[in-house]
């Protein structure tokens, strides 16, 4: 049996990085979709750590290892940081949109990092991303492609994550393929990107699919493509109840509610709305809570 990793599957084949190269080294080979089964239902994701057979047609995916996560879009399995891109200029950044995934990340047990990218457009308005996720307790980065300012502390941080499966995502246009060029330019990504045209042309060009690239043994980030605010319009992926302890900041608050079935929402001796007032928690990230909390409340049955 051989173990492999899916990197990536464009039109239905599947590339994967198996560890039975040559002198026990790896090698990429491809796989054809009549050779990937569904197993249970499961379709094999990039991310995915699945064992393959070979015969004389070729391999074929025999099974998928259980996976720790899996985040739905952009579709990979086994995330462990998930590094959300925002400009802070075109396309300007939208809070609530950054908000739901972090919120998504807390609730599948995967690290979020936000990286602020495009930041010698607006420097001020970068730093004050930065700072209010700073204050919820998250890893933060400002970035630049083009003065290449900050992109160095990223890289370290990124190189000290040795053996962890992370990605990109963000919105269409905030710079993610171009910034994950800056970093690993020895990756020659296959999307042609790196050229920073002068005219900011979005969507020229726009990533299609999920690529994995190993950026150290065993260490895999993935390029994604940008979606839009329509993907998380529609906003379900938890219970009102557990809505609260997906905002890391809240936590100090949340036994200190004079009610004990306080939904943080409009009660008296809220210990979350306090801390809001007193300036202990962000405004803006309370905004967030409410506005999903509206979205998830009348929600009766939950689907997984
Ligand atoms: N001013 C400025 N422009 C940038 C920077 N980084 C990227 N861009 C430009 O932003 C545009 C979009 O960049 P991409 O890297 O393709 O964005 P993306 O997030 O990969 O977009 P999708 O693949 O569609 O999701 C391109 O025109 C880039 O040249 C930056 O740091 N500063
Ligand atoms: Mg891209
Ligand atoms: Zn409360």
């Amino acid at each position: 049996m051989i173990k492999a990793r899916i990197l990536s599957c464009i039109g239905g084949r599947y590339t994967v990085k198996t560890d039975n190269g040559e002198d026990g080294g790896q090698k990429i080979v491809n796989i054809f979709a009549k050779g990937v089964f569904r197993h249970n239902g499961i379709k094999p994701l990039p991310g995915d750590i699945v064992f393959l057979r070979e015969d004389e047609s070729g391999y074929m995916i025999s099974g998928v290892q259980e996976r720790k996560n899996f985040f739905f879009r952009p579709a990979i399995a086994n995330l462990d940081i998930l590094y959300i891109v925002v400009s802070c200029k075109t396309p300007d950044p939208s809070q609530i949109l950054t908000d739901k995934m972090t919120v998504i990340c807390e609730n599948s047990g995967i690290r979020p990092v936000i990286t602020v990218t495009k930041t010698e457009l607006d420097p001020k308005k970068a730093e004050e991303i930065k700072d209010l996720y700073v204050s919820c307790g998250y890893d933060c980065f400002t970035v630049s492609s083009i003065t290449d300012k900050g992109v160095d502390e990223l890289k370290e941080y990124i190189r000290q994550k040795k053996g962890t499966v992370s990605a990109f995502c963000g919105a269409s246009g905030v710079g993610k393929s171009t910034l994950l060029n800056a970093l690993f330019p020895e990756l020659e990504l296959s999307c042609e990107t790196g050229q920073i045209s002068k005219k900011i042309e979005r969507g020229k060009n726009t990533t299609r699919a999920v690529t994995l690239y190993e950026t150290d043994e065993n260490t895999f980030l993935a390029d994604t493509p940008g979606f839009s605010l329509l993907d998380f319009e529609k906003f379900d992926f938890c219970k009102k109840e557990e809505l609260p302890y997906l905002f890391p900041e809240f936590e100090p608050y949340l036994f200190k509610c004079k009610y004990t079935k306080c939904t943080h929402t409009k009660e008296d001796g809220c210990a979350v709305k306090q801390a809001v007032e007193e300036d202990k928690i962000r405004k803006e990230r309370y905004g967030s809570f409410l506005s999903l909390y509206e979205d998830i409340k009348d929600k009766k049955e939950w689907k997984t």
